[in-house]
């Protein structure tokens, strides 16, 4: 791992330390009378949470508390979409000051509205993950998470800005530009999907920038889309960092519901003091324990213009209770290891891309970015990992490629209990991510190959 020194050479500063390192029981008093608040202002904003509520025999806040949480109703993405533009709104319209989302289904986005308050607490929250990566007021934040109704740039923007650090507004794409100002102005945090750190990273050597010629950097605060244990450590090696992990989503308030810090990075601290956190048996919705991966659900205790009770994301993680070294009291969530909706049923076999991604990156002799083809021409339902060879800067492996293919081949098969082919393809063809959230599978039916120089036979 790279060792980062920071300028005080101590453990960086919490944004918010009275609320980070709160004593757990402190906090369960807190997260309970946020809860009864925020029910009776479900109840008094009417509509569908007020109705699910009311089905569930729940007339007052006085009546929840963190103790029966569990049989309070959930909430999901279809609701957002049923009330789609502004439904679910516990404010009048008027107190809305901006709405962000992510692209749904279907060409309609998922959209989610914040009053003022949400803003300033949606600041506060990627103020508390930036000062987690070891930033604080003079460091130079190079934002190249896309600006628009995504809320990653937006986001991150205003945290930096609410730490007192310099955001530089680059958003995503023209990655020569990017590399010009990173050699410019000289920033210590780079923050971006963890695909785009790659390309960026790659961008940056081939124009001479890297740790040993000066590159800048020190930490990289990446989310918005899964990734390994095994990417961070592609990306750690290729620009010089340490990589975090930072995650959230619209619905809740976007980046800053969870994120790792910098003396540990291993796992991120969710902000459960703003946002309750539970993992639930994806199939039944029954809590899963300590420890034990299940589908996040997040209660928004605070927020204002659109509070959502038991949020179903889709999401699967674990939760893990204790104090982390860095002093934050606050609950750790395990990296994503897959969406609900994500898992891939192959020849009846269920299997997560991380699963894959975990095995393919292991070896040292492949090129970060992959694809991996479903085949399902003339009735076929195959898996076809797409990789180049070779061209990871810090490869080193003796194998061959016809070895390479082999050897992933019988991992694939010993971990997963699947054959998947392995394709290496010629060096530049996987498709880059510039902006936006990396493409990991591609249905192939008929036609051209997703990806050129894969064999059509
Ligand atoms: O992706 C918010 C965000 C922006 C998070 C920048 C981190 C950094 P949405 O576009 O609404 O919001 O997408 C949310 O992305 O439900 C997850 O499936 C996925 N996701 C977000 N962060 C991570 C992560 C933003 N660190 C959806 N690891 C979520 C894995 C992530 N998946």
């Amino acid at each position: 791992m790279v060792e980062i020194s920071f300028d005080s050479g101590a453990t960086p500063a919490m944004f918010e330390p009275a609320a980070e390192s709160m004593p757990r029981e402190e906090r369960a008093e807190l997260q309970g009378k946020r809860l009864c608040g925020l029910v009776d202002r479900l109840i008094a904003a009417g509509g569908l949470q007020a109705g699910r509520l009311a089905e569930a025999g729940v007339t007052s806040g006085a009546q929840v508390s963190l103790d029966n949480l569990a049989e309070l109703p959930t909430t999901g993405k279809q609701d957002l979409w049923d009330g789609y533009p502004f439904g679910l709104l516990a404010v009048p319209r008027s107190d809305v000051v901006a709405v962000h989302g992510s692209s749904g289904t279907g060409g309609r986005p998922t959209l989610v509205s914040y009053s003022r308050g949400d803003i300033t607490l949606w600041a506060r929250m990627c103020a508390r993950a930036l000062a987690a990566a070891g930033a604080g007021p003079g460091s130079i934040v190079h934002n190249a998470y896309g600006y628009g109704l995504f809320t990653g740039g937006v986001g991150i923007h205003q945290g930096a800005i609410e730490l007192g650090a310099t955001v530089v507004p680059v958003s995503g794409g023209m990655t020569a530009r990017q590399v010009t100002l990173i050699a410019d102005l000289k920033p210590d945090v780079l923050t971006c999907t963890p695909s785009y750190a790659i390309r960026l990273g790659e961008a940056l050597a081939e124009a001479g920038l890297t740790k040993e010629t000066g590159l800048s950097l020190k930490v990289g605060v990446f989310g918005a889309e899964p990734w390994t244990e095994q990417m961070r450590t592609r990306i750690d090696d290729l620009l010089g960092i340490r990589s975090l992990d930072i995650y959230g989503l619209s619905e809740v308030i976007g980046p800053g519901v969870a994120s790792e810090c910098v003396v540990a990075a291993d796992g991120l601290h969710v902000n459960e003091d703003h946002f309750l956190v539970e993992t639930l048996d994806p199939v039944t919705g029954e809590p899963t324990g300590d420890g034990m991966a299940g589908e996040l659900a997040f209660t928004t205790l605070t927020k204002e213009a659109m509070p959502l009770l038991r949020y179903r994301t889709g999401d699967i993680a674990a939760l893990r209770h204790g104090t982390c070294e860095c002093g934050r009291t606050l609950v750790k969530m395990s990296k994503v290891t897959g969406r609900k909706d994500d898992m891939l049923v192959i020849r009846g076999v269920n299997v997560y891309p991380s699963e894959i991604e975990r095995v393919l990156l292991a070896e040292s002799a492949v090129a970060p970015d992959y694809l991996l083809v479903i085949d399902e021409r003339e009735g076929r339902r195959d898996l076809i990992a797409c990789l180049e060879f070779g061209t990871h800067s810090s490869g080193g492996s003796a194998l061959s490629e016809d070895s390479a293919r082999e050897v992933l081949e019988e991992r694939l098969r010993e971990t997963l209990g699947l054959r998947v082919d392995v394709a290496i393809v010629p060096p530049g063809s996987v498709p880059r991510t510039e902006v936006g959230k990396a493409v990991r599978v591609r249905r192939w039916s008929g036609g051209e190959p997703p990806v050129p120089g894969l064999d059509a036979s």
